[in-house]
């Protein structure tokens, strides 16, 4: 799908005790495992139960969402194609690039979903109206 694709970080298995196993380590550098300087770091955290988040998409931002902790569910979209998504890997991320369409939902309880991001906060930047996102999205899509 186009301006979505899932990343493969590392998965560091500590063995340094062979006798109790000491977890996982996953490294992210911005730049190297992440195609873009990341600006902006946020998790959601304590969603409740059958909460559906997201409705919008991005002018310009990427992004790269990862579930930390727990399950979540994310459905992805543009006027012609649509995907969704099990995020239950700490050492997978998605990346979400410009115009598309998002909804997140089945949030696992504890689940964490951090969020790399390519620019700061910017509201302007939102697009919130699904119909307006149906036209611009029309648009930049076709000039790709
Ligand atoms: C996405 C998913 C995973 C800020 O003040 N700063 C921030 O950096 C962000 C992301 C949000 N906010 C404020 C803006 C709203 O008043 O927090 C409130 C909720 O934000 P938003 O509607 O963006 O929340 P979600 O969970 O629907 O969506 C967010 C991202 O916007 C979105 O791009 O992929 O998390």
């Amino acid at each position: 799908m186009r301006n979505v694709r899932i990343l493969e970080f590392k998965d560091i298995i500590d063995t340094r005790n062979s006798e109790r196993p000491m977890g996982h380590l996953t490294p992210i550098e911005s730049g190297i495992d992440i195609p873009f300087d990341i600006k902006r770091v946020y998790y959601l955290t304590r969603v409740p139960e059958n909460t559906t988040r997201g409705f919008h998409a991005h002018r310009k931002l990427q992004q790269v969402l990862i579930c930390t902790n727990g399950k979540v569910t994310i459905d992805v979209s543009t006027p012609s194609e649509k995907k969704s998504f099990v995020l239950d890997d700490p050492a997978k991320g998605l990346y979400v690039g410009p115009m598309v369409w998002r909804e997140m939902y089945d949030f696992s309880a504890g689940a964490v979903l951090t969020v790399l991001a390519s620019e700061h906060y910017q509201e302007e930047e939102y697009i919130r109206d699904y119909e307006e996102y149906r036209r611009l999205a029309q648009e930049y899509f076709k000039e790709k």
